[in-house]
């Protein structure tokens, strides 16, 4: 059989975990509207009759924001680099090719492993995506090129395909049944952080982290205690909000989302605290 690695990469929010989770079948990976969301090295394993392939999600390169967050994830997608069998290189049609994008592109580049490029969000209008022209125009630095949506899942099937053509001869290296590297810990932590994600404007996300404290499985519910991280009392106080209303929400969506994916009731205790050295922890 076949079996290796498969890199996904490319800038933020061009939808890496989107992919991640499509190509797997099974949500793996938190996905957001926002920015640089993903902040772990997250694997995520589809077995097919020809072999395994371990797609490795990587953080979005973002270059917006100068931070020691910014910092630790780009030093992070460096390290992933190692050991790769192949690349896939995510674009978003709908922005213009930049600076960052450059940067990106200039850290596989030179790389001497197969590179598909994904030109993703073929679901929306042609209209929107007005720099469709000037990804294509990169073809001649990649074994194939494949405009796809990761969102619809379709045209995922020539993805997959390729993918397994550019693996070598190898081991199952996950057992059949475990579809990813992270715990069920990180995994629901993920779910609240894609939550309070989507509940605040932009500047608070950047400042908060989750961390579950226990996992407790009921014969009938799953009891978890879980804590919101943040910098400052002032993000306290909004992630709480007025009358507690704010944490509600989240800690509703998540436990909604969490019942759907664990089969069974969940009952989610989430507080917030205020910890100025969560960043130096990831
Ligand atoms: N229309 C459309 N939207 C998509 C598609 N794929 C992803 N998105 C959206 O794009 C946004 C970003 O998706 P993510 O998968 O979180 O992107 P990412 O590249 O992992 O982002 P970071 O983790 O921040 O680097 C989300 O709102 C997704 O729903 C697609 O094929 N079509
Ligand atoms: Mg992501």
């Amino acid at each position: 059989m076949k079996s290796g690695f498969v890199l996904l990469i490319g800038r933020s929010n061009v939808g890496k975990s989107t992919l991640l989770n499509t190509l797997v079948g099974t949500k793996i990976a938190a996905t957001s509207f926002r920015a640089q969301l993903t902040r772990n090295i997250i694997h995520g394993v589809m077995n097919t009759p020809e072999g395994q392939a371990i797609f490795v999600d990587t953080p979005g390169m973002f270059k917006h924001k100068k931070s020691e967050l910014t910092g630790k994830l780009t030093e992070k997608v460096k390290n992933s680099l190692e050991d790769i069998d192949a690349i896939v290189y995510i674009v978003d049609p709908t922005r213009e090719i930049g600076v960052e994008e450059r940067a990106v592109y200039g850290m596989i580049r030179h790389l001497d492993i197969p590179k598909i490029l994904v030109i993703n969000k073929s679901d929306l209008p042609e209209k929107e995506r007005n720099h469709q022209k000037a990804y294509e125009a990169w073809s001649k630095d990649f074994e194939a090129v494949l405009s796809l949506s990761a969102l619809r899942g379709s045209h995922i099937t020539p993805l997959k395909e390729l993918v397994m053509s550019y693996l070598p001869e190898g081991q199952a290296l996950y057992p059949n049944e475990q579809l990813t590297n992270v715990d069920n810990y990180f995994w629901v932590a993920e779910i609240i952080r894609e939550k309070a994600f989507s509940v605040f404007d932009k500047e608070v996300p950047y400042s908060l982290t989750v961390n579950v404290e226990s996992i407790e499985e009921k014969p009938n519910i799953f009891v978890i205690q879980a804590n919101i991280l943040t910098n400052e009392d002032r993000y306290k106080r909004i992630i709480i909000g007025k009358g507690g209303g704010k944490l509600k929400e989240i800690g509703q969506m998540a436990r909604k989302e969490l019942e759907q994916a664990l089969h069974k009731k969940v009952f989610l205790e989430l507080e917030v605290e205020v910890d100025k050295h969560w960043v130096e922890r990831i």
